[in-house]
């Protein structure tokens, strides 16, 4: 059926990618280096994105919505086979507790998925819990509930260990609604040594990425409310602990490629979440709302990692969304794209020129070569990847013209409901 879809679109892909083709080269750069770059670029997925996920005031499930985590695979094995970029899925404890690993694995071979990282929650209570997390996980000032996290935590390791992952994500929704409410540096102390525990309870190929989020849902204060309260959690770990930095986490205006530099410089970022941003952590579609700044971001990230002289570990990443308007495969095929496009503008970047112009303090140079290559339409250099890997020229329309949402109707129904948010 992609092949199908292909042949449909293929003339004027063709017509496109020899006009795109011609402007790089007019400005000495070469398309196949590029184009292995983006086939190699994969983001994985996480299960909880795969249903919508409504807000606090209501639901409105799609139908055919993924009701177990084999059914959770099975989605992201067909966002894979139509983009060709999505080949890793994230778990969320316990959600997706995996059962038959046997079976799993097989599932996950079946579909070239692998397991990305394996997410803690202790956000919310679970009906079997003994303690509750209502103030608080790791920073709780109950010892009883903190062990029950730190238990908690070194449980998700050993799920994920069993299905081959690497990676333990930490988010705590740790805080404080009231001044007066929690003592800031206790908590603080409570949580770095609660870490402690969970990191020394993973293996030595693993790491530990810290999440931290300004607000909500505490309100006055959140134990790790900024990348600099993440960064020195993971100084006072050791280097398997790395910062992970989500879009969505930041308050209006932040200037999160700064911080996405400052990380990268001191080898310190380890992964990074996808989403868009209008107020906070809205979930929107990554690059729907300031695709500039987006760029932006990822000309710095890209600017590191092409850097020897930087040590950074290659970074997890992962789409962080949730979706209650749109259908949410479609939205996480829209997001994908908007990645690769964005991804490859950074790669365009004549580097060396800007370089230069930074040094010569050229101002008006240095910002016209951003702007210039912001301004491309690089949608047939990604389109022509996901071709050559064997994906759909372009996938949300292939998606639609398969009818694959109500073929999922058609067998999981009308009102399933994905399990997680
Ligand atoms: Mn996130």
């Amino acid at each position: 059926m992609v092949h199908q879809h292909n042949e449909q679109k293929l003339p004027h892909h063709r017509v496109d990618l020899q006009h795109l083709t011609e402007v790089l080269s007019r400005r000495g750069i070469s398309i196949e280096p590029i184009l292995q770059k983006i086939q190699a670029f994969q983001i994985a997925i996480p299960s909880w994105a795969l249903g919508t996920g409504g807000t606090r005031f209501g639901r409105f499930p799609i139908g055919g919505e993924p009701r177990n985590l084999e059914e959770k695979i099975e989605d992201v094995g067909l966002l894979h086979a139509l983009n060709r970029s999505s080949n890793a899925i994230s778990l969320h404890i316990p959600w997706d507790i995996p059962r038959d690993i046997a079976a799993l694995k097989q599932l996950l071979t079946a579909h070239e998925l692998s397991i990305d990282s394996v997410n803690s929650n202790t956000f919310q209570d679970q009906a079997d819990q003994a303690l509750s997390y209502k103030f608080g996980s790791l920073a709780h000032t109950d010892p009883g509930v903190r062990a029950q996290a730190v238990t908690h935590n070194i449980e998700c390791i050993r799920h994920g260990q069993a299905l081959d992952a690497k990676t333990l994500t930490v988010w705590l929704a740790d805080g404080s609604n009231f001044p007066g409410q929690q003592h800031f540096r206790r908590a603080w102390q409570r949580t770095a040594d609660a870490l402690t525990e969970i990191y020394q309870a993973m293996p030595p190929d693993w790491t530990m990425l810290i999440e931290y989020k300004p607000y909500e849902p505490n309100f006055y204060s959140m134990v790790i409310p900024d990348w600099g309260t993440s960064w020195s959690l993971c100084q006072h770990l050791g280097p398997q602990a790395q910062v992970l930095v989500d879009l969505g986490h930041h308050l209006p205006n932040t200037n999160i490629e700064q911080i996405v530099a400052r990380l990268m410089h001191f080898g310190r970022l380890g992964g990074f979440h996808f989403n868009g941003s209008m107020y906070g952590d809205d979930d929107l579609t990554t690059g729907s709302i300031k695709p500039y700044q987006f760029f932006l971001i990822f000309h710095e990230l890209v600017s590191a990692m092409e850097d020897p002289a930087v040590k950074n570990p290659p970074l997890a990443w992962m789409i962080d969304a949730s979706h209650n308007t749109k259908d949410p495969l479609e939205d996480l095929l829209q997001s994908v794209q908007n990645i690769l496009c964005t991804y490859a503008r950074a790669l365009l970047v004549d580097r060396v020129a800007l370089y230069a112009a930074q040094d010569a303090n050229d101002v008006v140079y240095a910002e016209e070569l951003l702007r210039d290559v912001f301004a491309l339409d690089v949608r047939p250099l990604v389109s022509e990847a996901i071709r050559q890997s064997g994906g759909a020229i372009d996938p949300v329309g292939a998606f639609r013209s398969m009818k694959i949402r109500e073929k999922l109707i058609a067998k999981r129904g009308a009102k399933s409901v994905a399990t997680g948010l």
